[in-house]
């Protein structure tokens, strides 16, 4: 029975919540992401449906379908026998009702805040919403975990971004490095950096902020500037679009990308256990180690086309990165990670290399918004520069530190620049060719 009038009694408070620690809590594996229908969302949710978890996903209600990304996962409970475990839930970072009622009701052991109006020019032109979603949104889920008595056992991992170095101070950015955002959307991640810190330190929640640099991979939304180029690219090589048209050229970024090799490893390292598994057995007994032998046959025969599609059609894309989000929470403390390549490139050399893939060499000429692209063979104009994909302010190069990364969490990207733009371009030709095909 509840004291009515009692001093810090909590209606939301789920029964029961007093025995658990923070570490039994972790064991429930219980995820819940909002930006769940994005890019990262996307990864991470195959990434912590392959780890074992329920995942627990918010989406916002739209006219149009939004949930393509994640379409390979849903089970519908009406045809299949066995429940699926990724489970989503009507809402939005702007309403803080729903916010509540949804972790009242999912009790996660982790939240991952990924949703936001990820989009730096479109944060010019929708400052306020920005700030709302990306800012206070942050603050509405930090609340929404205290109101259901959440906040000594939940870890919280927030979506910080290179964005927040942006005027930058030094030639390469670590966790130490001073804040100059140079956007609203820059502003509004600083406002829910600095709540994550402050939950941190004045409740004692298990909050993080992954100061993350650019990522991409194919499922890359398509006005960002490296899923523009590559998809233009993709046309421009097939005959379906004749030029591109982009923004500021000189624009350096730390661009990171997946783990096709750590899957690759991880597979090799499976039939490796099997095999001194086998081994071992043989040891023992023949007739054990003959049906291991059919049974391990059974389940590569049958594993076979998955792990081929997924070798081929690139699906842990981007992985890296939803990787590192995973370990800065199961770490032993609370802390802020940077991640990021330790590289940094311009868009005019993403555009180069996107075009060699295809087999088209540029030539650069004029200055300015005066700029062109020119085909060396064909003599055909295939970039031009538009003013009007210029921001306001820009952040002119990024460039990261992620060594606090590497020695704590053991955390490294895999894959080179190169690799990127080929697995990126790739995906476009072929995306590009089967809607060719289709229309014909
Ligand atoms: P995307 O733009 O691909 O995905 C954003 C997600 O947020 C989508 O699921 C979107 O839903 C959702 N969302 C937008 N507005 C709201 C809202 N009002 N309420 C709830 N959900 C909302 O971003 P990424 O996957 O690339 O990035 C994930 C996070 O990481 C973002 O917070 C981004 O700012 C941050 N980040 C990204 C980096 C990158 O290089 N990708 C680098 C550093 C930080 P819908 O599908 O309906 O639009
Ligand atoms: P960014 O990514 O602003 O770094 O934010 P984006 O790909 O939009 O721009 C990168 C750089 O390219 C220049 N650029 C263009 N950008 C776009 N979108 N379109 C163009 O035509 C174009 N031409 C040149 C831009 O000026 C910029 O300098 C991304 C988002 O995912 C954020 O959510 C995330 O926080 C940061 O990365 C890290």
């Amino acid at each position: 029975t509840h004291n009515l009038d009692g001093v810090g009694w909590n209606p939301f408070k789920a029964p029961g919540l007093d025995g658990w620690t923070r570490d039994t809590w972790a064991k429930r594996k219980v995820a819940l992401i909002s930006g769940i229908t994005g890019q990262d969302g996307s990864y991470l949710t195959e990434l912590l449906l392959d780890k074992g978890y329920t995942v627990h996903g918010i989406i916002r209600r739209s006219s149009s379908f939004n949930t393509s990304r994640l379409h390979h996962l849903y089970q519908d409970s009406h045809q299949s026998a066995c429940p699926g475990r990724m489970i989503l839930h009507y809402g939005d970072l702007t309403d803080s009702t729903n916010l509540v009622y949804i972790i009242s009701q999912v009790q996660p052991s982790e939240i991952y805040n990924l949703g936001a109006q990820s989009h730096v020019k479109v944060s010019f032109e929708m400052a306020e919403y920005t700030g709302d979603v990306d800012g206070l949104g942050t603050l509405r889920l930090l609340d929404a975990i205290r109101t259901c008595g959440l906040e000594k056992l939940v870890r919280f991992y927030q979506a910080s971004t290179s964005e927040l170095y942006g005027k930058v101070q030094t030639p390469i950015q670590n966790e130490q490095t001073p804040f100059y955002p140079r956007s609203p959307y820059g502003v509004a991640k600083l406002y829910a950096y600095w709540m994550v810190v402050n939950y941190r330190e004045s409740y004692g929640m298990f909050a993080c902020n992954g100061i993350l640099f650019n990522h991409e991979s194919p499922r890359r939304g398509r006005t960002f500037v490296t899923r523009k180029i590559t998809r233009a690219v993709a046309e421009i090589s097939l005959g379906k679009q004749e030029c591109m048209y982009m923004g500021n050229l000189d624009a350096k970024r730390d661009w990171g990308h997946g783990t096709f090799i750590s899957l690759l490893l991880y597979t090799i390292f499976l039939d490796v256990s099997v095999l001194l598994d086998l081994f071992v057995l043989s040891l023992i007994s023949l007739p054990l180690i003959l049906s291991r032998l059919a049974k391990f046959l059974c389940v590569f025969l049958n594993s076979l086309p998955g792990v081929l599609v997924k070798l081929t059609m690139s699906v842990p894309l981007a992985r890296d990165y939803v990787e590192g989000m995973w370990r800065v929470l199961q770490y032993r403390d609370p802390q802020d990670f940077v991640l990021a390549s330790g590289e940094t490139h311009s868009v005019r050399e993403f555009i180069e290399k996107s075009f060699a893939i295809v087999g088209i060499s540029l030539r650069w000429l004029g200055k300015g918004v005066e700029e062109i692209g020119v085909d060396i063979k064909s003599g055909h104009v295939v970039v031009r520069v538009d003013q009007k994909y210029f921001r306001p302010a820009e952040v002119e190069i990024l460039h990261g530190d992620c060594s606090k990364a590497e020695t704590i969490l053991g955390w490294k990207r895999t894959v080179t620049f190169d690799d990127l733009i080929r697995e990126m371009v790739e995906a476009d030709v072929a995306s590009a060719k089967y809607l060719v095909e289709d229309h014909n």
